[in-house]
């Protein structure tokens, strides 16, 4: 049989070895449980004689106290060892840079269309919008545009497979055809048609694509229709307006002559500013012109009585301009590097 001393050993081997509480507590129950070896010994006392059993009594209680000891530290160490490992896993370190919030924001683009039509609403124009989906007529007939205008083409204009009387929008005139005979129609009968003044942004579709033409592109169109519009009204309105945009009186503009089949006269819109890195060049920036009889006719407007000028320009050319931009397609990719620069 092992000595007490060996007993002893043992059992500090076993707490030693013990990796958890509950391995702990099993070792403990294999010397100091109900059938442990050291409670064993202490029940074999009965069998010794009297004189013998006062000095092997006291000897076990001896052996009995170091397992105690022995297993007291070992529950300290485990459960030192057991907190250090929690803290490590929990460890927080209040010097590192704190987590920046991303906010998102208005798509470049998105801002030059909020600023054009802030600037509108402040002069009495209505935002109107449309279909993307059009058919011929909206988007070339009730525009003048000749039934052999190699815009109608299929090389210039993406048409519906099977349909070749709908379309994606060349650009957002059908929505001021469709805004006439609405606002014809809402004061049918009435002595006197009020003016109307719409500006029509939105997507456009061309089949065309380089650095400066994407497939898809933006759109701003504007339209005055009253008793006395004139080409001076659209002058006045259209220098306003860009002086307003680009935020300077520095601003030339220039109006040229040109030709569209929807407006009569027709001009270019150039401007030119007067410092800054383009300075004195002249940049095309916008069409315009008196909205043609036929159109106005096609509108539900009696051009005998009406007349209104029209205009169009490219917001996504605006933006490159406002911000030195110089690949369209930028605009178009989704690439939050380029866009992230606008927030
Ligand atoms: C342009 C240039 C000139 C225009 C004409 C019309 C309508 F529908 F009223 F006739 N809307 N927009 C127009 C006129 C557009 O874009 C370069």
């Amino acid at each position: 049989m092992e000595t007490l001393d060996q007993l002893v050993q043992e059992a500090e081997a076993d707490f030693a070895a013990a990796v958890d509480g509950a391995a702990l507590e099993q070792a403990k129950a294999r010397y100091l449980g109900k059938s442990g070896s050291l409670t064993e010994r202490l029940k074999a006392l009965g069998k010794l004689a009297p004189e013998e059993r006062r000095e092997a009594g006291a000897a076990i209680n001896r052996a009995k106290d170091a397992i105690e000891r022995a297993l007291e530290a070992r529950r300290t160490a485990l459960r030192e060892a057991a907190l250090l490992t929690q803290l490590a896993a929990e460890a927080l370190d209040v010097t590192l840079p704190g987590r920046e919030s991303v906010t998102g924001g208005l798509h470049p683009v998105s801002r030059t269309l909020e600023r054009i039509e802030g600037l509108f609403r402040s002069i009495g124009f209505i935002v109107a919008d449309g279909p993307e989906i059009e058919t011929d007529w909206h988007n070339f007939t009730a525009l003048n545009t000749p039934e052999n205008h190699p815009a109608r083409s299929m090389h210039d204009t993406f048409y519906l497979e099977g349909h070749d009387d709908v379309l994606l929008r060349t650009h957002t005139s059908p929505v001021q055809i469709r805004a006439m005979q609405d606002h014809v129609a809402r004061h049918a009968g009435s002595e006197h048609m009020p003016e109307l003044r719409l500006i029509a942004p939105g997507r456009v579709y061309r089949v065309d694509s380089d650095a400066t033409h994407s497939p898809m592109f933006h759109q701003v169109e504007g339209l005055w229709v009253g008793e006395n519009v004139s080409f001076a009204d659209l002058k006045g309105v259209i220098a306003d307006f860009l002086r307003k945009f680009f935020e300077t009186e520095d601003l030339q503009v220039r109006f040229r002559p040109s030709f569209f089949p929807f407006t009569e006269p027709s001009a270019e819109i150039d401007v030119a500013f007067m410092s800054g890195a383009l300075e004195g060049r002249w940049l095309e920036i916008a069409g315009c012109g008196m909205v043609h009889p036929n159109v106005l006719r096609f509108g539900g407007i009696d051009p005998e009585r009406y007349t209104g000028f029209a205009f169009g320009m490219g917001p996504d050319r605006l933006t490159m301009l406002r911000y030195g931009v110089n690949d369209l397609r930028l605009f178009f990719e989704g690439d939050l590097r380029f866009l992230s620069q606008f927030r």
